[in-house]
């Protein structure tokens, strides 16, 4: 023992406060850790991810829509709410709304007295789950978007929401504004000035008075009560303070990684969605998220001090496709073979300091599975280590700690060492901590585990500790093809086997295996699996679709060595280039030779939102000299969502294909590419 227990608790005071901290709203809000979006609206039946705000009402004709459904999956995955669109940026209200025509009261579903958000809270109601409410501030169908009368408007509808169907627990408001709309019949573009436009102070004492309970989020500009952690991939940064400042802009990097001297309370949610969109697309059906994808979610979100909020888009019929609802329930399964047993539970740990010496402040206090009891240092004691004995050789790879934030989060960095074969070896290090870190390292087996606090803003308060032994889960192998036609298959894990097929079908450990790069040519489809011989188990499968070969392609105008890298086959190269300050920009490309077009992708540089295009035009030649345009429009949520957009058109013959960014995300003249492609007839 490196410490002498027995002062009485009473003479030990707690811990003050230390730097802002959470408020009760919040902690409630932190608590439930994973929850769920519902994407539903006219886009479902329209294929869209944006709608403009002039579609069809008549279209919205759920035959099954069942929120019942919702609810059970949500539950049975372990949510502990649901967040449902009830107005996305097309305007469309899933409540009769007494203050538009644009609802769910002139839709053929249920002859007009339908109303899906009354559905979900009594839904949400039976099965235990809260509900909360996406309500968005871009309205490209309403006449006085733009106007200071929307904004009366959007506090009538936010009035009727929280007034009319009980409890919500959380409110959100997305930022995007793409400009163009329908507007009423105006089809022109509004843009409004994101700082003053939403007056949000006054809409936020709207809601505090309404549901005092209820939390708000929001990306950026007035702070809310939760963060956008800046990407929509399901990743908050590794550092991941729970603060910001009250007041100023908030660039990327705080709001992926929280501000270290932010003087307010603001807490990451990491939203993503289970398919690659965030509305369902038919097309996507195969693309469900893997259970190793997923996992990777866990662990980059609740694994690193934030809240999961992961969104099933429904179908036209009104419910959640089978594969979503599998995939949500392997998660959940595969977090509780994870998570089954902590090995640190009962097990003899010491400190080397208590605070006071005084049981409260003990040790114990982190694995005595009591959120509530905490172990901590003297005030001036700011690096510290605890060490868990399990007794004998003791077999892990992750390591889970909590603070608790009640009183402010402290924990700068860390270490996290095992006594293996009698000698200290270091597995896994860290930066914060918050409300709860996990680490992933090797398996590794010792006979105790040392966390060394190597600094913190102050005394250190750290409520739980936990040392799991989580089952490998096999991640689907990566498929490339380099312009030259060479195909590489990439495992996850290099200790496993890659088995494959060329063309369509499920490969297993019968089917050839791969060796190494090989060469192909033309359209061709590849699965693979990565295998583990010793204990047979595999992957997901991966599957691949290359159109005709790029061999031959040349990107035209450019001289710069890097240009190549939009045709490289290598999604995380990308190439840049600007037309003297302003745009458009063009990207040329020669095909070598005259194709069938129908269609072309691209993909924006997936490290940076600079030279994302999100205006286009694409157009085709035979000879470089006649050009006619196939296709222009708008890549819709590729700021937030860098997905691979697919882009079809009436079938062309072509040699030339120009790619024209005609403005980019950020109103700037670059334009990126990480990968540009066709689609052949
Ligand atoms: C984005 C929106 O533009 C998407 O359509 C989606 O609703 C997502 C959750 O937020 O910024």
């Amino acid at each position: 023992m490196l410490y002498s227990i027995g002062v009485s608790s009473a003479q030990v005071k707690a811990p003050a406060p230390f730097g802002p901290v959470p408020t009760e709203n919040q902690l409630r809000w932190q608590e439930m850790r994973y929850y769920a979006f519902v994407h539903f609206s006219l886009n479902t039946y329209t294929d869209q991810s944006w709608g403009f705000g002039n579609e069809d009402i008549s279209l919205f004709n759920p035959s099954k829509l069942d929120c019942r459904q919702w609810a059970r999956i949500c539950k049975e995955a372990g949510m502990k709410g649901i967040i449902l669109t009830v107005k996305h940026h097309c305007g469309f209200c899933l409540w009769p709304s007494k203050y538009t025509a644009y609802s769910v009261k002139n839709a053929p579903w249920k002859n007009g007295h339908g109303d899906v958000v009354r559905e979900l809270s009594e839904a949400c109601k039976e099965y235990g789950l809260k509900l909360g409410i996406y309500l968005s501030p871009w309205d490209r169908n309403h006449p006085d978007y733009g106007k200071p009368a929307y904004i009366t408007y959007f506090r009538n509808q936010l009035t009727e929401l929280l007034t009319n169907y009980g409890p919500i627990f959380e409110v959100w408001f997305d930022g995007a504004n793409g400009g163009s709309g329908y507007y009423g019949g105006a089809n022109e573009t509004r843009t409004i000035d994101r700082t003053t436009y939403y007056d949000w102070q006054n809409t936020y004492k709207l809601i505090r008075r309404l549901q005092p309970d209820c939390v708000i989020w929001n990306d950026g500009g007035d702070r809310g009560d939760l963060r956008w952690v800046g990407t929509e991939g399901g990743v908050v940064g590794e550092t991941n303070w729970s603060l910001l400042n009250a007041k100023g802009e908030v660039e990327w990097n705080m709001l992926h990684y929280g501000l270290e001297s932010g003087d307010s309370w603001v807490p990451a949610e990491v939203n993503t969605s289970i398919r690659p969109e965030w509305f369902y697309h038919p097309h996507e059906d195969g693309e469900v998220k893997t259970i190793p994808q997923l996992m990777d979610t866990y662990y980059n979100s609740e694994g690193r001090n934030g809240a999961l909020l992961l969104n099933f888009p429904i179908m036209p019929n009104g419910l959640i496709h089978p594969n979503d609802e599998k995939a949500a329930l392997g998660l959940a399964r595969a977090v509780k073979e994870a998570f089954a047993v902590n090995l640190a539970v009962n097990k003899k740990v010491n400190a080397t300091n208590v605070r006071g010496n005084a049981n409260e402040f003990g040790p114990d206090m982190t694995v005595d599975n009591n959120n509530d009891s905490y172990w901590s240092t003297d005030d001036d004691v700011t690096n510290a280590s605890l060490t868990i004995d399990f007794g004998k050789p003791t077999t892990f790879n992750r390591f889970l700690a909590q603070e608790y934030i009640r009183l402010g989060q402290r924990v700068k960095t860390f270490t996290v060492e095992g006594l293996v074969d009698g000698n200290w070896k270091q597995l896994a290090r860290g930066t914060t901590i918050g409300y709860k870190r996990i680490l992933r390292f090797p398996v590794v087996t010792a006979t105790q585990v040392r966390f060394n606090i190597t600094g913190a803003k102050s005394c250190p308060l750290v409520s739980n500790i936990g040392i799991y032994n989580a089952p490998q889960i096999l991640a689907a192998p990566v498929i490339t093809r380099s312009q030259s036609g060479m195909i590489t298959i990439t495992p996850a894990d290099l200790e496993s086997v890659i088995y494959y097929k060329v063309g369509k079908g499920r490969p297993t450990s019968k089917s050839k295996k791969y060796t190494g790069p090989f060469l192909s040519d033309g359209k061709l489809e590849i699965n693979a699996i990565s295998y583990e011989t010793t204990t047979g188990k595999n992957s997901p499968v991966s599957r691949e679709k290359f159109d005709i070969s790029r061999k031959n392609w040349k990107v035209i105008g450019s001289d710069h060595e890097k240009a190549n890298m939009v045709l490289d086959g290598n999604t995380s190269t990308a190439w840049h280039q600007s037309n003297s300050n302003k745009m458009p920009v063009d990207l040329l490309l020669d095909l070598g030779s005259e194709q069938k077009l129908c269609g072309f992708s691209y993909m924006p540089d997936q490290g940076t939102t600079t030279g994302t295009i999100a205006r286009y035009q694409f157009f085709v030649s035979q000879d470089n000299i006649d050009w006619k345009l196939a296709d222009e429009g708008e890549f819709p949520n590729i700021k937030n969502n860098p997905l691979r957009q697919t882009r079809p058109f009436a079938p062309v013959n072509a040699r030339y294909i120009r790619l024209r960014a005609v403005r980019e995300v950020n109103g700037n003249n670059d334009a990126g590419y990480a990968e540009v492609d066709v689609i052949t007839k």
